[in-house]
């Protein structure tokens, strides 16, 4: 009986802090899925297919070892997903209580909709007040993202290739 969880988020673009929720859920559960979704609510830095090239990078560079899928999902609801999957836990981080004000409504009608639950990770210090917001700033400055994202990150926004 494997358990499976489901890591959503934006990841546009992927930073330290993502990769410190993937990696700790990857420590908790059998297997992880991590699943890019479209936020309406926010303007786009990157293409999904993107996203998603640079999260399986990231990964694979990084000391995570067991199995991570990585996906995207722009039909409905984030919990069809994870029932597809067989998932019964979303893994969300907490950096603040804007964070919790946002994501307690979800997980109640997530835990409504379909019975599953949502896990908050407390982040990691180092990389607690880095954001995907952050990042876009700094590099639409001209800044040095580096501290703040996985190397492939690093060197996708550094190569210029949005025309900075
Ligand atoms: N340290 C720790 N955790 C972090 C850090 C950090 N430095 N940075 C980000 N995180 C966490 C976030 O808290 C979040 O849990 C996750 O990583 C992803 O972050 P983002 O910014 O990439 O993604 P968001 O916040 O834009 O989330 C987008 C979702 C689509 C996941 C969210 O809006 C969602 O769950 N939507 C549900 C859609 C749906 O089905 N709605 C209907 C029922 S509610």
């Amino acid at each position: 009986n494997s358990r499976i969880a489901v890591v959503p988020g934006s990841f546009d673009p992927p930073t330290l802090g993502h990769l410190d929720v993937i990696r700790r859920a990857s420590q908790l559960y059998d297997q992880v899925h991590v699943l890019v979704v479209h936020n309406p609510d926010k303007e786009a830095m990157l293409p999904i297919a993107q996203r998603l090239a640079l999260l399986e990078q990231s990964i694979e560079e990084s000391d995570i070892e067991i199995e991570v899928v990585v996906a995207s999902w722009s039909m409905g609801l984030l919990v069809d997903y994870a029932v597809d999957v067989d998932a019964g836990v979303l893994v969300k981080g907490i950096r603040s209580q804007v964070d919790v004000a946002y994501e307690t409504p979800m997980a109640i009608v997530n835990r409504h909709l379909a019975h599953v639950e949502t896990v908050f990770l407390l982040p990691d210090p180092a990389h607690a007040l880095v954001s995907s917001s952050l990042v876009r700033q700094v590099a639409a400055l001209g800044g040095d993202v580096s501290p703040y994202v996985p190397p492939a990150v690093a060197r996708f926004l550094d190569t210029g290739a949005r025309g900075v």
